[in-house]
């Protein structure tokens, strides 16, 4: 019996005890005239705690946090430089590049459960309509894919 009692007190701390993982998001300028300021991923899965790594690879990107989960803080990387952003709140997280949102170059980082789903989701559609001039449809399949969640 107290063998199953020790076992069961570990599987219940063992996402406790999992180090944080450190993740990779890169933002991309050019790979081909079709596929122009992307980040990629541009939908990445993490969970509290975890860190994710956003690199700039080319031009002078700047990344920036537009929409976050209440009581979470935004951030914005210097001109041009890679950041990380580590996660402790969560829910959905929507970013994008100051200087090419309007052509779509944004992303979403969901933390944990999307506890947030209404309230990104209402944000999005606003601001999509008033940021993205170009690929309008991108982020769409997030969305699809968060509400089969
Ligand atoms: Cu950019």
């Amino acid at each position: 019996m107290k063998i199953v009692k020790t076992a069961v007190f570990f599987i219940a701390i063992l996402p406790m005890l999992a180090p944080a993982a450190e993740h990779q998001i890169n933002a991309v300028g050019y790979r081909s005239p079709y596929e122009l300021m992307f980040f990629e991923p541009d939908f990445l899965r993490v969970e509290p705690g975890d860190s994710v790594r956003i690199v700039v690879t080319d031009d002078d990107h700047q990344p920036q946090s537009v929409f976050i989960p209440e009581g979470a803080e935004h951030w914005q990387a210097e001109q041009g430089q890679s950041t990380t952003v580590t996660f402790t709140q969560e829910g959905i997280y929507i970013f994008d590049c100051v200087y090419h949102n309007v052509m779509g170059m944004a992303g979403v980082v969901l933390v944990g459960r999307p506890v947030n789903l209404e309230a990104a989701k209402a944000f999005f559609d606003d601001y999509r309509n008033r940021t993205f001039a170009l690929n309008k449809d991108r982020l769409d399949n997030v969305w699809t894919g968060l509400e089969r969640d």
